[in-house]
This record gives C-alpha cells, sequence and structure tokens, in this order.
C-alpha cells in the first residue's frame, strides 16, 4: 500500500452513524414491553396496569422487588415493581365518586396500550443513554377494568412515561378530564425498592414533616421524627414533605443506595408489611420477602385534585441510582 505522509485528515474516516440505540422488544404474548439500553440497562413494562416489573442497571443486578407469587397474568394487580395507584389511594368510603371502588383504585388492574418510544437528542448524543416508554388508558378504552366503566363514569385520558438512562428511572402520570362532568383523583405510584436488608436501611428527606400513620386511629397525625428514619416492624405512614422538592435518600450499610425526587406529587408513602401482614397476602412470596423490600410511594394521595373538563394533572417520581 503506498503511503501517504501527508494525507489530509478526515479522508478515509467512515461518516459516523447514530450512536446504537435502545432496543424495545415485545414478549411474544404482547403482555409485556422490554426496553434495553445500549450499556446493558434495562426496564420491562407488563401492559396489565403499566405495571414497571423489572428494572436492572447495566450489570443486570434488579432494583426492584417483585414477589415470586406475584400474579402476572393480568388476574390480579401486581405485588412488586411500580404499581399505579389512581384514581384512589387506598379506599375512600366517605368519598361519593370513588368510594365504590376496589383499593387503589382501577388503573393496575386494566391493560394499558402501548403508545410507542422515543429517545430524546441527549440520548442520542450520550450514545443511546436514555429511551422513553409510553402507555395509555382512557374511560373509552377496551383494557379498561369493567369495574371503573360501571363504578366510576367518568371521561378521562391517561398518558404514562417510563423513562430509563443509565442510572435513573422516571415514571409520570398525565390524567386529562375528557368529559364534562369534574371528577377528583387521587395518584400514586407504589414502588417496591429492593434492599439487601432492611434491618440495616436508612432513610433521609422525611424529618421535617408530620405523618399520617395508618396504623394508628383514623386521623391521627404524628409528630416529626429526626432523620433517619428506620423500619424496625410494621411501617405506613403517608408524608407531606413541606418542601415539594424534598429528596428521600434510602441507604444501606454500605451507603445512598436510591434518591427520590418528585415533581408536583405532595406525598411520600413509606410501607413495609413485616411479619403479620407478609404472611396474610397470598401473593407476598417469599414470606420474608419484606426484608428484601421498601416501598418508597411518591403521590398526590392527602388530599384530592379536582379536574374540571379539559384540565390536566402531571405527576412524576424520578429514582436515581446511587
Ligand atoms: O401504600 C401502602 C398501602 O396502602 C398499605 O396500606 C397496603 O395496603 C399496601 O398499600 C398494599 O396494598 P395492596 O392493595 O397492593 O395489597
Amino acid at each position: 500500500m503506498v503511503e501517504r505522509p501527508n494525507k489530509p485528515k478526515g479522508l478515509g474516516v467512515a461518516t459516523p452513524g447514530l450512536p446504537p440505540q435502545a432496543i424495545v422488544t415485545f414478549s411474544d404474548d404482547n403482555s409485556r414491553v422490554r426496553a434495553e439500553l445500549p450499556t446493558g440497562e434495562s426496564v420491562e413494562v407488563l401492559l396489565h396496569g403499566a405495571t414497571v416489573i423489572s428494572w436492572k442497571d447495566a450489570a443486570g443486578d434488579e432494583k426492584l422487588w417483585l414477589s415470586s407469587a406475584a400474579k402476572l397474568d393480568g388476574s390480579k394487580a401486581v405485588r412488586g415493581g411500580i404499581p399505579l395507584v389512581f384514581p384512589v389511594f387506598g379506599t375512600a368510603p366517605d368519598h361519593e365518586q370513588t368510594k365504590q371502588l376496589p383499593q387503589h383504585g382501577f388503573a393496575r388492574t386494566s391493560r394499558w396500550e402501548f403508545l410507542g418510544k422515543s429517545t430524546s437528542e441527549s440520548g442520542l448524543a450520550s450514545g443511546g443513554a436514555n429511551v422513553k416508554l409510553d402507555f395509555g388508558l382512557s374511560s373509552a378504552a377496551a383494557g379498561l377494568d369493567p369495574l371503573a366503566r360501571e363504578r366510576w363514569p367518568f371521561a378521562f385520558n391517561l398518558i404514562y412515561s417510563v423513562t430509563l438512562t443509565r442510572d435513573s428511572l422516571a415514571t409520570g402520570l398525565v390524567v386529562t378530564n375528557d368529559g364534562e362532568k369534574p371528577f377528583d383523583c387521587q395518584v400514586l405510584f407504589h414502588t417496591y425498592l429492593r434492599v439487601d436488608d432492611i434491618s440495616t436501611v436508612t432513610i433521609t428527606g422525611l424529618s421535617s414533616t408530620p405523618y399520617l400513620d395508618k396504623l394508628l386511629p383514623a386521623g391521627t397525625t404524628s409528630t416529626p421524627h429526626p432523620d433517619p428514619l428506620t423500619i424496625a416492624g410494621e411501617t405506613d405512614r403517608v408524608y407531606t414533605p413541606s418542601s415539594p422538592s424534598a429528596e428521600v435518600v434510602v441507604s444501606d450499610a454500605e451507603g445512598p443506595k436510591f434518591r427520590v425526587t418528585r415533581d408536583n406529587l405532595t406525598d411520600v408513602v413509606v410501607w413495609n408489611p413485616w411479619i403479620e401482614k407478609a404472611k396474610g397476602m397470598g401473593d407476598f412470596e417469599p414470606k420474608d420477602g419484606y426484608k428484601q423490600m421498601l416501598c418508597i410511594e411518591p403521590g398526590s394521595v392527602s388530599g384530592w385534585t379536582t379536574l374540571e373538563q379539559g384540565d390536566a394533572f402531571e405527576g412524576q417520581q424520578v429514582i436515581t441510582l446511587l
């Protein structure tokens, strides 16, 4: 080959193509969607409930807890991952519009439609380092839980976005009122974080706020406690941090593991069923699995959001790996 010492720059260099993109695939039975970044991080979403059932880092380590007895066949809400709570958190026997709905509403028990995927410019620039999956559910949807149509007769549309980056997972919900009748709603991301050993876990970012302790008689509001919060028994609390931008950090013996931030969500629920409640849930396995999970649940549940015709509500959580 003839050497060309003065060869001009750039010749002989193939035009760079786009950086590698995220790969999005459907399961054979079309029940779930999986996205994997070029660097190996992945997320898997069950169309039943648009429930995130897996989130893995580049090493393949699972970040969410999923019961080994979780029903993934659409027969009931998934025990684990990130179930979606809408239009009611828990049950609301005194709330006219939602008093007939099952616990945590019907979003998590409806079949959602996959609307598509997108990658932002920033993702392209950083080597395909993000992907957004969109899901939809509306009052007109064939997959809507029949209970909803019967017991919550409002015209609504939900767009649920799941965004995976190399070090975070974000879930966002947009609720719109497409009808003439105003409706009240509550929204919550019921996230089951995976931890190695609950006895070594500490939680910071919730010390400044009084909280509703659901294990005490209704309406009991407990006084703020100093950081950090530790979990040494059944815990079921609704915190309403004074600062909407307050970060909740979950740490263990090795150091900080997760940072959870909220956008337009007033509350954070902290839940661990502990021994007896874990025993009492048929789909909670293994029974000592309470030692490897902690629910940190951003939502707007301490009050009601009223949407008039054409109004929209949007809320998001971002979970960052530390
Ligand atoms: O978010 C905490 C909580 O409201 C607990 O009271 C407990 O009921 C948990 O949700 C699980 O509810 P589920 O309906 O999924 O069994």
